[in-house]
């Protein structure tokens, strides 16, 4: 009989650990796949995108984002509006409960400007979520050839041209 008794008393061990792990409490965003194109080293602004994974059961806002490496850092979002697309400044970031917020192309994303000095890829930057209780979260962010991206190239002639205020 002790040996039916043992195994059994394993299993419930087992079951207690899962029921206690921290890991059903942790809600600490995850962030991956942050990157910046790289640009042209005249250009005095540039882009960041990351996917934002919130594991907890409450929203989360991000309120602000800094980076030693830029003088500022701004949330935007890409819209079109008849057909002329624009960007607008955003004060904060909603990741929902239990959902996913992409930074891309056309949508939200980060915009860094005037970086103090010049990047290129392979670079890392770190960039810093600040979340509206208090909490900060660094990301690195690797500098990536934005090679074949339409939308980047457009993205930056938007800037350039200044046909479109941006802030
Ligand atoms: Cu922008």
């Amino acid at each position: 009989m002790t040996y039916m008794i043992k195994p059994l008393r394993n299993l419930s061990l087992i079951m207690l650990s899962l029921v206690f792990a921290p890991a059903t409490a942790w809600a600490e965003p995850v962030v991956t796949e942050a990157w910046i194109p790289e640009a042209p080293p005249v250009s005095t602004v540039m882009a960041a995108f990351m996917t934002i994974h919130n594991n907890g059961d409450e929203d989360l806002k991000i309120v602000s984002v800094k980076s030693d490496q830029f003088a500022e850092v701004q949330m935007h979002l890409s819209v079109e509006e008849k057909g002329v697309a624009k960007m607008l400044p955003q004060k904060t970031l909603i990741v929902p409960a239990r959902a996913t917020l992409q930074l891309r192309q056309g949508s939200y994303h980060l915009m860094l400007f005037n970086s103090v000095s010049p990047l290129k890829a392979g670079d890392k930057v770190t960039l810093t979520l600040d979340f509206a209780d208090g909490s900060k979260l660094p990301v690195i962010a690797d500098v990536k050839k934005a090679g074949g991206m339409k939308s980047q190239s457009e993205h930056m002639k938007m800037k350039m041209d200044g046909s479109h205020r941006c802030y």
